[in-house]
């Protein structure tokens, strides 16, 4: 126990202290930060080497022991994990802690099958409220702030970790959760509120319904702050979303392997996200050979938590594609910064034999400015023939009864998406408010090609 606490030298409070409203950890001098991972690390290894069997047992297999952990740079003797073990563990294969250090479990529901599930001790719990705390207070928000959070509350993480960590900060929560959208737009007028914690895409939709209900956000609300994440959204979503409503719309990354919100977000010079990489231990590594990629290279995520103990994951394989940066941040954060995730590895789409990322089409469509940002991209397949079609929403004051008009808009926005993806798609112009909205994490491919 006593090495355990001194696993958390920052109490989760120093982030809220109000002469120093920022986490004096986000700034630690690199080589003492680097000291602290790798004795974290080492605990961590020797930890999960005790108490998961599958852990062990794949290091028996490769012939690592905790001991060979010497620098930072050894993770890589250490073995992957991915989605699919905490699937086949299920439901709590891949558990440290005693049932009777376990205070909350959180699931994902991923893509097939079985969910998974991810036990969390009380430290677990603190320190992802300390990621989502220094988030919000790298956001600007601060004690005395309403924030509504309308992440889905329960098994998914956004809700809960949105909520402790505004409390935490001192903030009042507004617990909407998702759903009853009319009531979402009233409350934040009613209350006050400064800052929303959502999907991109739901958020879109409650932008829809403030625009039914006459709501202007500049004149009628105090929004201030959107604080999105859990799905990838471009820059070009972010452009759209802070010209229509004048929030500054910051972008919050996590995942319930790992914790959940706040395991890293993007300060004000908006170069990337900076991760907290004194509880989540981030690489790069090319997905095909699995080797570690140097700073600068695009490849696969991989994060090693460092201070958690309920499920202790060790070179978890994210699927997220990104890349860290070389250059320090201007605000002088020494967390490391990573690029912005446009993109899942098991996100991509091959085309007519081409790669194609969903972001890619939404930089393209969004560029086209009489575009709305609601649009569904259709796949399918006759006998001889792929077919790949954009269904998009025209805004309102663009939208008209004219042929010529329509045509000309519909050539405009097929030149922009081929002009990213290099492939020609059929654009269908449809009407405002004609395609779905999500209330959490949106879909928007559908494909029905057969595989
Ligand atoms: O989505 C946790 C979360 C909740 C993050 C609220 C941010 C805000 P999962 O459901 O386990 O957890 O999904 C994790 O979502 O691997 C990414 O692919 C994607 N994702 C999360 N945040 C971002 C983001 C939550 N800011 C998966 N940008 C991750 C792009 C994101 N993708």
């Amino acid at each position: 126990m006593e090495l355990l606490n001194s696993l958390y030298p920052v109490l989760p409070q120093d982030v809220n202290c109000p002469t120093h409203p920022v986490s004096a950890m986000d700034y630690m001098p690199v080589e003492q930060l680097r000291a602290l991972q790798l004795h974290r690390l080492k605990w961590t290894v020797e930890y999960a080497f005790e108490r998961v069997p599958l852990f062990r047992k794949r290091c028996d297999e490769r012939g690592v022991r905790p001991e060979h952990i010497k620098t930072l740079a050894d993770i890589k003797l250490l073995p992957f994990s991915k989605k699919i073990d905490l699937r086949d563990e299920y439901p709590m294969g891949l558990r440290g802690a005693p049932m009777d250090e376990i205070v909350r479990f959180h699931c994902s529901s991923g893509t097939t099958g079985k969910p998974i599930c991810i036990p969390n001790t009380l430290g677990d719990v603190a320190v992802w409220q300390n990621g989502a705390m220094r988030c919000l207070a790298m956001y600007g928000i601060r004690a005395g702030d309403v924030l509504q959070v309308s992440y889905g509350y329960g098994l998914f993480t956004g809700g809960l970790g949105l909520h402790y960590g505004g409390e935490g900060m001192g903030c009042a929560v507004l617990p909407t959760g998702g759903g009853n959208t009319e009531r979402q737009v009233m409350l934040m007028r009613d209350l006050g509120v400064n800052a929303i914690a959502c999907t991109p895409s739901y958020f879109l939709r409650i932008m829809d319904e403030a625009r039914r209900q006459g709501v202007d956000f500049r004149r009628d609300t105090k929004l201030r702050h959107g604080i999105f994440g859990a799905e990838p959204w471009t820059t070009e979503m972010r452009d759209t979303i802070e010209r229509e409503t004048g929030i500054v719309a910051h972008d919050i990354y996590g995942l319930t392997e790992i914790a959940g919100p706040g395991v890293a977000g993007d300060c004000q010079h908006r170069t990337g996200l900076h991760i907290w990489e004194d509880h989540f231990y981030p690489e790069i590594i090319d997905p095909e050979t699995l080797e570690p990629l140097p700073d600068g290279e695009v490849g696969e995520l991989v994060f090693t938590t460092i201070s958690r103990t309920g499920t202790p994951m060790i070179r978890y394989r994210t699927r997220d594609l990104t890349r860290l940066h070389t250059e320090k941040c201007a605000c002088g954060r020494t967390m490391r910064v990573m690029d912005r995730i446009s993109a899942r590895s098991d996100d991509m789409l091959i085309i007519h034999g081409v790669n194609v990322f969903p972001g890619q089409i939404e930089a393209g469509l969004l560029r086209v400015p009489e575009v709305a940002p609601h649009y569904q991209i259709i796949l399918s397949s006759t006998d001889t023939l792929d077919l790949f079609e954009i269904k998009v929403e025209v805004n309102a004051d663009a939208f008209s009864d004219s042929v010529r008009k329509m045509e000309d808009l519909r050539k405009r926005v097929f030149d922009a998406v081929k002009s990213i993806i290099g492939l020609s798609a059929k654009i269908i112009l449809v009407e405002p408010g004609s395609l779905p909205r999500s209330e959490g994490k949106i879909k928007r491919v559908i494909d029905n090609r057969r595989k």
